[in-house]
């Protein structure tokens, strides 16, 4: 399936960020963790930038779908420890101010990593998330590079921390697998 996306907002200040009048659905993750190679695998051509380089995007950045009537909001990564204290501050700022002017915005895709168990930094968002009352969808990505037994464990692992009734579903950017889940995701979070 390929539909219409459009990167229709880039912020970096919270003080700009807009106010979108359509549902919306985010995606979080750390820094590297390919959400920017997902983002370009629902689409036609590059639509977000993807890096070789960890801690690249800082911004917020708001994707049309204008086919769905929902913003997909790609956040900025989080956990790239060579970033500078002021730009790791920005992050809260940009993220609080983000759901703070975005009501229609409730629920959040996790970006994993399907060969990494969970860390305290993603921890910590999920309880964060919990805390403004999102949901949380996790999925685990670069699965062409996990070993089967690795990535099964590290379902299991996230299932159990989020008390979820299936393990997330596993994706990977560059074979095309879980494709369909992340258009099921997006499909149930467009408006009836
Ligand atoms: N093997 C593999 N590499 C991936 C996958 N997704 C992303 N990458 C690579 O991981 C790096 C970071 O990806 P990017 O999408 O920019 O991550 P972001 O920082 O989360 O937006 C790039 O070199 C991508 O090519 C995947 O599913 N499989
Ligand atoms: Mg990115």
């Amino acid at each position: 399936m390929q539909i219409n996306i459009a990167l229709e907002h880039t912020v970096y200040d919270p003080e700009k960020m807009p106010r979108i009048q359509t549902p919306q659905i985010a995606l979080a993750g750390r820094s590297n963790v390919g959400k920017s190679s997902l983002i370009n695998s629902l689409g036609q051509g590059r639509l977000a930038q993807v890096s070789s380089h960890p801690g690249k995007t800082r911004s917020v950045n708001f994707y049309h779908l204008s086919d769905m009537g929902l913003y997909l909001v790609d956040l900025p990564g989080y956990g790239y420890a060579a970033r500078s204290k002021r730009e790791r501050d920005m992050w809260p700022l940009l993220v609080e101010s983000c759901l703070q002017k975005n009501p229609l915005l409730t629920q959040v895709i996790m970006v994993l990593d399907s060969r990494i168990p969970p860390q305290s930094l993603d921890t910590r968002l999920a309880e964060y998330l919990e805390q403004k009352g999102l949901d949380i969808l996790p999925i685990l990505t670069k699965t062409d590079k996990a070993k089967m037994s690795q990535r099964s464990r590290i379902q299991k692992t996230w299932q159990r921390l989020l008390n979820l009734p299936e393990p997330p579903p596993l994706l990977s950017a560059k074979t095309g697998l879980g494709k369909e889940a992340l258009w099921r995701m997006l499909r149930q979070a467009c408006p009836q």
